[in-house]
């Protein structure tokens, strides 16, 4: 419909994107005299960045354009990651990367007189997540791009991301993160714009024709604003689109009125609080704590979202029933839930459809990811907070638990009990939202992350609904994550070696090729060029250290890493004990025997949720130990402990590549999958760990020989706890002298530490810390005794990477793709210009 001579004007102008070194610097200098307003004498390195970002994200922008017309042309079948977090980490060396133009950038960047690695550096991190639910969604994005699958990603345009943490005498102290300032990685859309309503009440009539009519009156309205940051796959030209909210006072609403009334004030909270609504990411990592600013994110975001998705529906005029050949919608956790009911709503109230046909669109839409078993994290909304917030979806959600129970009550007509355990609704004071159950009957297909939490949730949280529906509603998806973010970027040079060995750069794209790895296992050369490697890694880990933190640590002491969000189930207090065990050993012994020990540096990194008391209060002894330990002659290089601070993805992709050790110690049973674990394997670094998440299965890839286990088995839990509070609790021995030497007050006021120690020794060990001590130091000898077997240390290393191919979150995403959402990628006609050349 288009006139022909109106699209050769289009074409002729059309911008075409640089692809040399020449093209890229034009660009660059471009946006940082223009754009920014800067000159060759007063270009900084923050300046340098920005301006090559912007450079770039113009590149991305074209390819996301075509993306979009040819996924909309091709009528595609599109799958959505509704996500309340994506913790992306930063965007321009993974853009260059994905791209395939990073030398011509360095090359670039170096002739108008700038070291690439410090322009990298100056950009802040887009840290919209808690921890690995985050990551993951970050890595499926990566993922669903580089595969060419037709797939958006909704979340919140948050104006705080996780705090920043600060370390002041041992302790966390939280700093806000507003990073807004220097972000330009998203386009904002003001065209894209949906009003969201609150409060209110439902209205229930029949109209003149007899019809009856419910709709949701009054209230108050939010808007909800579009950004879009658009989202590179690797090698290939498909740019998807993570659409973030953010919102604002609807313009209807900042109420001019009162304005020139005098009302200036009151005109301007509204403003504020429609602004809080995206302002903060919620801290807290596996734990709700169900305030209402976050029941207001979560549908502020699941209707916007669901309007987006709804309305492009319609653009293909199709019949309401092929909805879900076009739409596929995948909850991460539970957080989305209320899209269910709202997808609902707008079928039955606004577009009219009877309440079964509606229904089995919506279920034929949905899939759920559960993320975690541990009670504390299951979301629960109190009825009379939904009741005031979302009337008409209170009412909505009873009426879907009312069909359930109906159905429940044919099926198992003698099992009494039954009803009151799966409701929707659970029956105390007040009255509560099991959201986990809604989202299991609004879903078709509801999915664990790793095969032992897949089955845990089949026989512990979930079991009666598999008694409901079958086994085949319940299915397993272990967790993957992106190599190129997590070997090609973090560990380049590791990346190079590899691709010289295994032929091509090819295992990006097919992680099994690292299959071929293992013909090189006895290869001196590369062995003695893959421990340069690790060696040049930790050197970098260890500047980083001394500018952080002031210690001073040997890159030739065996690095043992532990970080990830502090949990009480993580157990990094079981490590903190062990390395205050180990510290009294050193003490205990002799000249000669200190000599036949393997140096050791013990690393924590993670934050704790600001409201965890327990989690502070570990960070705090962690902190104190090392100041004792470092500073005691007697110990010298034998053992040094540090506490690096801020954990985010960019000092992950310092402090993953440089690890001998890392510990995924949880107590057996609950951590769902762990992706780290990966991260570490895949760098050339062993593990210690607990029969745990996908522990298990990277035990079962790489080889028993490869990995260090240890611990009590996740069908024991149960038993050792209830023998804690019933039979007769004996503290381990050696743990007892570790609190001994605490409550001495050898780590600073022991009062601080007390109820750490009375967790355990008085209060029934729930995480089985005394009970797992044991098996933990002596694992932890057999690790210093193999790792003086460099040669034999090596070969561990080097086969694990080779098996590592199943982990890769593209085989991940395409397990999602045919198991749950029915998708097929759209196949990129460019492709094989647009290759990886870097
Ligand atoms: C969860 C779990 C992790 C899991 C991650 C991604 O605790 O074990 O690896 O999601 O599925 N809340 C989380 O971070």
């Amino acid at each position: 419909s288009i006139p022909e001579s109106m699209r050769e004007a289009w074409k002729n102008f059309s911008v075409k994107g640089f692809n040399s070194k020449e093209t890229f610097q034009k660009e660059a200098v471009r946006h940082i005299e223009t754009t920014l307003a800067r000159s060759l004498y007063n270009c900084d390195e923050k300046a340098a960045y920005a301006g090559v970002a912007l450079a770039f994200r113009d590149r991305l922008i074209i390819d996301w354009n075509k993306t979009q017309q040819r996924q909309t042309f091709a009528d595609q079948k599109r799958v959505y990651y509704l996500s309340l977090e994506f913790l992306m980490g930063r965007a321009l060396d993974n853009a260059m990367l994905n791209i395939g133009l990073k030398t011509e950038a360095k090359e670039g960047l170096a002739d108008l007189g700038f070291r690439i690695e410090d322009v990298i550096q100056q950009e802040h991190d887009a840290a919209l997540g808690n921890g690995g639910l985050g990551r993951l969604a970050a890595c499926f994005l990566d993922s669903l791009a580089s595969l060419n699958y037709a797939a958006w990603g909704y979340g919140l345009r948050y104006r705080y991301g996780i705090f920043k943490q600060e370390i002041e005498n041992g302790y966390q102290v939280e700093i806000p993160d507003y990073w807004l300032d220097s972000n330009y990685w998203e386009f904002p859309r003001y065209d894209v714009t949906v009003d969201i309503q609150f409060y209110g009440w439902v209205n229930k009539y029949t109209d003149e024709n007899g019809k009856h009519i419910t709709s949701w009156q009054d209230g108050e309205i939010v808007s909800a604003v579009a950004y879009d940051v658009p989202i590179p796959g690797y090698g290939t030209a498909t740019v998807n689109n993570l659409r973030l909210w953010n919102s604002t006072a609807s313009s209807g609403e900042f109420d001019f009125a009162k304005f020139n009334s005098g009302e200036y004030e009151s005109a301007v909270a509204d403003e504020q609080r429609a602004e809080s609504i995206s302002a903060v990411l919620y801290p807290n990592d596996n734990m709700e704590r169900g305030k209402e600013l976050r029941l207001k994110q979560q549908y502020f975001w699941c209707a916007a979202s669901l309007y987006d998705i709804v309305r492009r529906f319609k653009k293909s005029k199709r019949p309401w029933k092929d909805f879900p050949d076009q739409v596929a919608i995948q909850l991460n956790d539970t957080h989305p839930t209320l899209a269910i009911v709202e997808l609902q709503r707008i079928l039955l109230d606004i577009e009219g459809l009877e309440w079964s046909a509606a229904w089995d669109i919506v279920t034929k839409t949905f899939g759920y990811t559960n993320h975690t078993v541990l009670p504390e994290a299951l979301e629960k909304w109190s009825v009379p907070l939904i009741q005031h917030l979302l009337p008409r979806h209170l009412e909505i959600i009873y009426e879907i638990n009312l069909h359930f129970l109906q159905q429940v009550e044919r099926r198992f007509p003698k099992d009494r009990d039954m009803l009151g355990r799966v409701s929707i609704v659970e029956e105390t004071q007040p009255k509560m939202i099991r959201m986990a159950y809604l989202a299991i009957i609004g879903s078709h297909k509801v999915n664990g992350v790793a095969e032992l939490h897949s089955d845990l949730i089949k026989t512990t949280i979930f079991k009666d609904f598999v008694k409901i529906y079958g086994p085949d509603k319940f299915t397993n998806v272990t967790n993957g994550i992106t190599p190129r973010r997590w070997l090609h970027q973090a560990n380049p040079r590791l990346s190079e070696l590899i691709a010289s060995k295994v032929g091509s750069y090819d295992f990006l794209k097919d992680l099994t090729l690292l299959n071929k790895l293992e013909n090189f296992v006895d290869d001196k050369d590369f062995k003695k060029e893959w421990q340069e490697i690790k060696y040049a890694n930790k050197v970098r880990l260890a500047q980083h250290i001394l500018s952080a933190t002031g210690i001073s640590v040997n890159p030739k002491a065996l690095f043992d890493v532990q970080v990830k969000r502090l949990h009480e189930y993580k157990r990094q207090q079981l490590n903190i004990f062990g390395v205050i065990h180990r510290y009294l050993a050193i003490k205990s012994m002799s000249a000669e025997e200190r000599k036949k020990l393997a140096p050791r540096v013990s690393i924590f990194g993670g934050k704790a949720a600001p409201g965890y008391w327990m989690a502070k209060t570990i960070i705090h002894l962690i902190n104190k130990v090392g100041d004792v330990v470092n500073n005691d002659k007697d110990v010298g290089d034998l053992l040094k402990v540090v506490f690096i601070p801020d954990y985010n993805v960019s000092k992950a992709e310092i402090i993953i590549p440089a690890s001998d050790i890392s510990e995924h110690i949880s107590t057996a049973g609950t951590e769902a999958s762990g992706t780290s674990n990966m991260k570490f394997v895949l760098n050339g670094g062993l593990v210690i760990g607990t029969l745990d998440g996908a522990n298990i299965e990277i035990t079962r890839e790489i080889g028993e020989q490869n990995v260090f286990l240890f611990g009590n088995l996740s069908e024991d839990v149960e038993d050792l706890r209830h023998n804690h509070f019933y039979g007769n609790h004996q503290i381990d021995p050696e743990l007892m002298k570790v609190f001994d030497k605490i409550r001495e007050g050898a780590f600073g006021d022991a009062s601080a530490f007390e109820s750490l120690v009375a967790a355990i020794v008085s209060h029934g060990d729930y995480y089985l810390v005394s009970d797992d001590f044991n098996s933990y130091c002596k694992t932890q000898d057999l690790i210093d005794e193999t790792y003086k077997n460099q040669e034999e240390w090596l070969s561990k290393c080097i086969t694990s990477v080779a098996r590592m191919g199943f982990f890769t979150s593209d085989r991940c995403i395409n397990e999602y793709a045919d198991s749950i959402w029915n998708i097929e990628p759209l196949q990129v006609k460019e492709e094989a210009e647009v290759r990886a050349r870097t």
